[in-house]
C-alpha cells in the first residue's frame, strides 16, 4: 500500500487495464459544494442523515423527511460537476470497459456526461408512489407540495432512494459485485467506506485480484487494503492521474 500515493505507477496500472471500476461516495461531490454525509457540514437542523434516511423516520414524519430532501435538492440543483466527475466521464470513453458505481443520489455523474452508471442508493430527482410503486422524475426545487402526493392515486410520494434498513435493488447490487470481481483496477473515491453493502465491493474486487486505488482526504477502514492510497481532493488528484494517462497515449 502506497500511503503517499504516486501518480505515475497508478497511471501505468491504468494504462495496462481493460476493465476498470470506480466506486464513488459523497466526497467526490464535496468540491461541487454538496455537504458530505458524515462531514461537519452534513447536519440539517441538528439531525444526522442516519436519523432521517430511514423508512421509520418517513412513516413517523413524512413532512420532516421531505423538508430535508427539499433542502438537499435546493443545494444540489444549481451546482455543477467538478473536475473529478468530469475525468470519470472521460474515462468511460478511453477504457474498453469502465463502470461507475456510485453511492451518491445527487445525479452529478449524469450531469458530467457519464452514461454507464450504477446508482446503488437511488436518485434524489426521482420519486416513487408509496401505493403504486411507479417511479417519476421530478426536478421541482423548491417542491410545490410537501409532502408530495401521487397525481394519479393521491398516495404519498417518497424519494426513490435506498434508506438505511432497506435493501438495495438486487439487480444493481448483483451487477456491481460481478463487475467489481471482474475488474483489474477499482478506484474508491470520496467514501468513508462504512456503509454496507457498498463498502464490500472493493474487498470483493481485491479478492478476485484487482488493485485498489483509494482517493480520500482521510484514511478509511479500506486504506490498509489499498494498493495505492492518495490523501487529497478527488477534484485535484483525478485530473493529475488523467494528465499522466494522456502523456503516453
Ligand atoms: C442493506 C441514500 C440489507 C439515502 C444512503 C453490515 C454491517 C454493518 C451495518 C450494516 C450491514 N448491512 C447493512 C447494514 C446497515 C446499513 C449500514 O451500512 N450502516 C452503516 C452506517 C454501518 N446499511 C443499510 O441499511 C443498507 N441496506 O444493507 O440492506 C439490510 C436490510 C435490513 C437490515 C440490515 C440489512 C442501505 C444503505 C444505503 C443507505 N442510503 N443514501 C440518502 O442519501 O438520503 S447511504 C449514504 O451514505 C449516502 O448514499 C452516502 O453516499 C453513503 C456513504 O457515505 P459516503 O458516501 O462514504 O459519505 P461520507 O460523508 O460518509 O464520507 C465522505 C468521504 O469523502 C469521507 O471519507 C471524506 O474524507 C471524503 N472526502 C470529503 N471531501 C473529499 C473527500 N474525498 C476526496 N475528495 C474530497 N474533496
Amino acid at each position: 500500500m502506497n500511503e503517499s500515493g504516486d501518480i505515475v505507477p497508478v497511471a501505468e496500472l491504468l494504462r495496462q487495464a481493460k476493465k476498470v471500476v470506480a466506486l464513488t461516495g459523497a466526497g467526490i461531490s464535496a468540491e461541487s459544494g454538496i455537504p458530505t454525509f458524515r462531514g461537519k457540514d452534513g447536519l440539517w437542523k441538528n439531525y444526522r442523515a442516519e436519523e432521517l434516511a430511514t423508512p421509520y423516520a418517513f412513516d413517523r414524519d413524512p413532512t420532516l423527511v421531505w423538508e430535508w430532501y427539499n433542502w438537499r435538492r435546493g443545494i444540489i440543483a444549481p451546482v455543477e460537476p467538478n473536475p473529478g466527475h468530469k475525468v470519470l466521464a472521460r474515462w468511460e470513453k478511453i477504457f474498453p470497459e469502465f463502470t461507475l458505481i456510485t453511492q451518491n443520489i445527487d445525479g452529478l455523474h449524469w450531469k458530467a456526461g457519464s452514461k454507464n452508471i450504477l446508482e446503488l442508493h437511488g436518485n434524489i430527482w426521482k420519486m416513487r408512489c408509496t401505493e403504486e410503486g411507479t417511479i417519476t422524475d421530478n426536478h421541482e426545487s423548491p417542491l410545490k407540495e410537501i409532502p408530495p402526493h401521487c397525481p394519479s392515486c393521491g398516495a404519498l410520494l417518497r424519494p426513490h432512494v435506498v434508506w438505511f434498513g432497506e435493501s438495495l435493488s438486487p439487480l444493481i447490487l448483483q451487477r456491481s459485485f460481478i463487475l467489481s470481481s471482474q475488474c483489474e483496477v477499482i478506484l474508491v473515491i470520496g467514501t468513508s467506506a462504512v456503509v454496507q453493502p457498498a463498502a464490500s465491493l472493493p474487498l470483493s474486487a481485491a479478492e478476485a485480484g484487482a488493485k485498489i486505488v483509494e482517493i480520500n482526504l482521510d484514511p478509511t477502514p479500506l486504506t490498509p487494503y489499498a494498493d495505492f492510497s492518495f490523501r487529497g481532493k478527488s477534484g485535484e488528484i483525478l485530473p493529475l492521474i488523467d494528465k499522466d494517462l494522456r502523456r503516453e497515449s
